[in-house]
């Protein structure tokens, strides 16, 4: 069979992205954030402007032109996206505002009707607060426990780790498929096999995973998968929220409004089938499509292409970065992708950031909204450079320059 994929030049790919052919304080951007957010093709921009500018209305509620224009590309992007994550039916594809929203969504719905008093919710210390603050609130409001898998002293987290805190007591294991300050990669289908053999239902935040490699839900058998569209290359106010239909069927709604229900009468509200239970209200039109587009944009590559080109990036990164005096990268677990933490002791995080932005350098200082892991690690904070498809060597190569330079000022 003819091979109809594009040849991938990471230089240029780079042209793709019209951001990214600027000049940030007079120097070449160097982009090290998209763990943050990613930067987007003109493919995508390009798909969102065409929305307003021509196929733009509500969507399910007009039997008029636009609304069934419109409609149809929005449920395209479903269908989009089922594909993208080998999703068995496309309606098992929820669409949300984010990551965040997604994960709420499961723990008030099905976290409400099945976590009862003394059941066990279990995380990770690799948490972003996103897969941490959702639990803790549903805890406060059933009354379960919240336990902590640890993390090993070079980031990783093992199946090991897992099997000595779930028990026959937990009812959720939720955890990060890629953690967004370590970059460490967790044994998804493991642990999944580990919950369901305790009885338990397992959501993974794959905020950092979707981006970096396929994923497979019917192959990982998880339950829930988590994600948004701003860190896959499309625009932000959209996410995803796997489920498998026969739980989401039995599932409450998180929201009520618009488009969810069947029949509303004051005395009794029944409510609309997979996916539209899940959505009330006006959804995100043109980002859903504008997440359809950037999964094409990414499919005419490959994933697998992009995930192994951002490797050979990261482990010259890792090796070029290491030999830095005083530079301690944080995450060397084997098998990380594609993000790099790390602290100098010349310089704060803050400061390294703000001096290599000077150089057009691009990375995020912080917690990373992982305030638990920085604990963990005894840091406040650490400056974190993250990949993306369009980054190259020579990228990593600024990044290295610019860090000798923020050591010549603090020596
Ligand atoms: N992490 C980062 O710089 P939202 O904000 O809903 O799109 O994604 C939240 C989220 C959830 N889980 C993980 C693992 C994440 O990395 C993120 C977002 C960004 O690391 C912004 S804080």
């Amino acid at each position: 069979m003819k091979d109809s994929k594009k040849t991938f030049d990471p230089n240029q790919v780079q042209e793709d992205f019209p951001i990214l052919n600027q000049s940030v304080r007079g120097k070449r951007l160097v982009y090290l954030d998209s763990a943050g957010s990613a930067q987007k093709p003109a493919q995508v921009i390009n798909a969102v402007s065409e929305v307003y500018e021509q196929e733009y209305a509500n969507v399910h509620r007009g039997l008029h032109y636009l609304s069934e224009q419109a409609s149809s590309r929005y449920e395209n992007a479903r269908s989009k996206v089922a594909s993208f994550i080998n999703a068995e039916k496309d309606h098992e594809v929820i669409f949300t505002k984010g990551t965040t929203e997604a994960i709420n969504l499961v723990a008030n719905s099905y976290g409400r009707d099945n976590v009862k008093p003394g059941d066990e919710i279990v995380i990770t210390y690799a948490e972003h607060h996103s897969n941490i603050i959702p639990w803790q609130l549903l805890r406060d409001q059933v009354g379960c426990e919240l336990k902590v898998v640890p993390v090993n002293d070079d980031g990783g987290i093992t199946i090991e780790d897992f099997k000595r805190v779930v028990t026959d007591r937990t009812k959720i294991v939720a955890f990060c498929h890629v953690s967004n300050v370590l970059g460490t990669v967790l044994p998804v289908k493991e642990i999944n096999s580990l919950a369901h053999a305790h009885g338990a239902i397992t959501v993974i935040d794959g905020a950092q995973g979707i981006v970096h490699m396929p994923i497979d839900v019917q192959d990982l058998d998880v339950d829930f998968y988590a994600f948004g569209g701003h860190k896959l290359y499309g625009p932000s106010g959209i996410g995803v929220l796997y489920g498998k239909e026969k739980i989401l069927e039995l599932m409450s709604p998180y929201q009520g409004g618009g488009g969810m229900i069947n029949t509303v009468s004051f005395e009794k509200t029944t409510w609309a089938d997979l996916p539209d239970k899940f959505e009330a209200g006006t959804p995100p039109i043109a980002q859903a499509i504008g997440l359809g587009e950037a999964i094409d944009y990414i499919n005419s590559y490959g994933i697998k292409v992009i995930g192994d080109h951002e490797l050979d990036v990261l482990n010259y990164a890792m090796q070029k970065l290491a030999s830095i005096e005083g530079l301690k990268l944080i995450g060397t677990a084997p098998g990380k992708v594609s993000v790099i933490s790390f602290t100098m002791d010349c310089a704060h995080p803050h400061d390294i950031a703000t001096i290599i932005d000077q150089n057009g350098v691009a990375v995020r200082a912080g917690h990373h909204c992982a305030q638990p892991l920085m604990e963990r690690f005894d840091l406040p904070s650490t400056a974190r450079a993250s990949l993306g498809l369009y980054n190259t060597r020579e990228d990593i190569d600024i990044l290295a320059e610019s860090l000798e330079k923020v050591q010549e000022i603090f020596k």
